[in-house]
């Protein structure tokens, strides 16, 4: 195949859209795709401040490349989840990204600041601790946006994330989730930041394709808590579905968004109206003591009672 752009020997295929990209003119056009989108959905504008919440991942630092690449003024956000090595090594990479392209990059240290990491947040009945974590990103990205000044927090959940997310919605029909689920969370209290994923029309492996092609140093291996998660078996059957329709995956997220969604939009919780400040943070929420206080309460007894056990986690080796 030949670049669409400039007719030389093409190393990028799109095959929803039949085209394809040398690895000169690619960058570009994964660049004008996310800016198309950020103008279309008025996801933010260039006097406005940007907080990448970044993973150390491919798709959350592509997508603080292609912001700061585009002009925008996109800090970023690492949160230390007290993984293991996983949270060693993508906290050095999220570090060393911001250093080579002189940019800030705020962190929480959730072990060191908080008193638990995501570890001790296991759920009895599934034994992972990623929904917990769900609410500690959210929790912290929004905090930090909210008490810094940002007026929108950038994440970087591609198509596949998306869809999967939506197949997993359909499967057990939360219909709360699905009348939510969007590229933009517009902001419905003064301390709820605007949330918005630019990268949401873009699959996965052209996320890595940009990453790979601007020489992006990401962490490679996922955290060890994904293992047998229900979204990564949604997407294995997304991506054989991919294969014999180019474009499926697209046509299901994009044709939802656009045609299903609205039939499916509940009253919603996270209404102004709902919302009161939580005792202890400060932070919105519906009742006395937000989600995340009444979960870091249950983080730190576990973790002092792993410590009294087994002594203080040993600190990391220095290496790599
Ligand atoms: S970081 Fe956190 Fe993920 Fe790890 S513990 Fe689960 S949710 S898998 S994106
Ligand atoms: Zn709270």
């Amino acid at each position: 195949m030949r670049c669409h752009r400039c007719r030389a020997p093409a190393n990028v295929e799109i095959r929803r859209s039949r085209t394809a990209y040398c690895a000169r003119c690619y960058p570009d056009w994964f660049r004008f795709q996310v800016q198309e989108r950020i103008d279309h959905e008025r996801m933010f504008r260039r006097d406005q401040r940007v907080l990448v919440a970044v993973s150390g991942g491919k798709d959350s630092l592509a997508l603080w490349h292609t912001l700061v690449k585009l002009g925008y003024r996109a800090d970023g956000m690492y949160i230390r989840l007290g993984i293991a090595d996983y949270s060693r090594r993508s906290q050095q990479k999220s570090e060393a990204f911001a250093e080579k392209h002189g940019q800030v990059l705020h962190q929480v240290d959730l072990e060191g600041d908080y008193g638990f990491g995501v570890p001790d947040l296991l759920d009895t009945r599934s034994g992972k601790p990623c929904a917990a974590c769900g609410t500690v990103k959210r929790y912290h990205f929004n905090k930090v946006a909210a008490d810094l000044g940002y007026d929108v927090v950038a994440t970087g959940h591609n198509l596949d994330d998306e869809a999967a997310t939506l197949f997993g919605n359909v499967m057990h029909w939360n219909t709360d989730y699905l009348g939510r689920q969007g590229s933009v969370l517009p902001s419905t209290h003064a301390k709820l930041v605007r949330k918005v994923k630019p990268l949401y029309r873009l699959a996965e492996r052209e996320t890595a394709a940009y990453a790979i092609i601007e020489r992006i140093d990401y962490i490679l291996e996922e955290c060890p808590m994904a293992r047998g998660a229900k979204s990564l078996a949604y997407k294995d059957m997304l991506n054989a579905l991919e294969e014999e329709q180019p474009g499926a995956k697209y046509r299901f997220l994009v044709g939802f968004l656009k045609e299903g969604r609205a039939a499916v939009r509940t009253g919603g919780f996270d209404q102004a109206s709902d919302l009161r400040e939580c005792t202890r943070c400060g932070q919105p929420t519906t009742g006395e003591l937000c989600a995340y206080c009444r979960m870091a309460d249950r983080g730190r007894a576990k973790a002092a009672a792993r410590a009294a056990r087994y002594g203080p986690r040993p600190a990391p080796a220095e290496d790599d």
